[in-house]
């Protein structure tokens, strides 16, 4: 039995952010994993450190990313903000990409995944919503169905065409990066997945399978498929 070592980046200092981190890690290492936190403040060079050491990479969840990125100017809908995480994994991403590493990502992962192949994000989605997708007091029970195409890596992991997943995010992703396309979406036609067309293994879900996991035996498998496919690396 072999472990990848997956690099994931650092929530933040707080205990509802140490706790959050602790789900990513508790999923991580159940599908067979060893988890290095990746500090974002430690400059530049943690990134080609992360690069070396680290098979694949989890992106998760966290605050709105700097409308800039995406060449808008900030609108009153839009949250808390972190630029230091906000460089620090736009360069892991990028880095990644060029390395043709696993990626999973969560939540404001995918929305950045997103950002760094060029696409755009809706900044608030609550006055368009049809379903709360922000259900921050249900973290772990599904508020909203997805609907998932036949065609994709996410589909063969979940092997149905619509689940119901948990939602705590109040932007999506609005056009799409180069080379993604919409793997599932929302009622409302919201992207809820994004994968890489011809890349390895990229992954990313707007909901939050790290908090479903331990009820839903399908979303563990996301888990299990990343971790299968960085074991693949070794
Ligand atoms: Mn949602």
């Amino acid at each position: 039995m072999l472990y990848p070592v997956i690099g994931v980046p650092k929530l933040g200092d707080s205990l509802l952010r140490q706790y959050l981190q602790y789900k990513y890690t508790h999923c991580l290492k159940k599908a067979g994993a060893s988890v290095e936190i990746l500090i974002p403040n430690a400059g530049m060079g943690a990134v080609e450190h992360a690069l070396e050491t680290c098979v694949g990479f989890l992106l998760p969840g966290g605050p709105d990313i700097q409308p800039q990125l995406y060449g808008q100017m900030e609108e009153s809908g839009c949250g808390e903000l972190n630029p230091t995480r906000d460089a620090f994994e736009l360069a892991l991403i990028q880095g990644a990409l060029a390395a043709g590493k696993p990626l999973f990502c969560i939540g404001r992962g995918m929305q950045l995944l997103n950002v760094a192949l060029g696409g755009t994000l809706l900044q608030d989605i609550r006055a368009r919503q049809e379903y709360s997708h922000q259900d921050f007091w249900n973290r772990s029970s599904a508020t909203h169905p997805v609907e998932i195409d036949p065609d994709s890596l996410l589909y063969r992991i979940v092997d149905a065409d619509v689940t119901t997943v948990n939602s705590i995010h109040h932007q999506v992703v609005d056009t799409v990066g180069e080379g993604l396309w919409i793997t599932a979406d929302s009622p409302e036609g919201f992207p809820e997945a994004l994968e890489l067309e011809g890349y390895p293994f990229c992954l990313a879900l707007q909901w939050h399978p790290e908090f479903m996991a331990a009820q839903v035996p399908v979303q563990q498998a996301l888990f299990r498929a990343f971790v299968d496919a960085c074991r693949k690396e070794l």
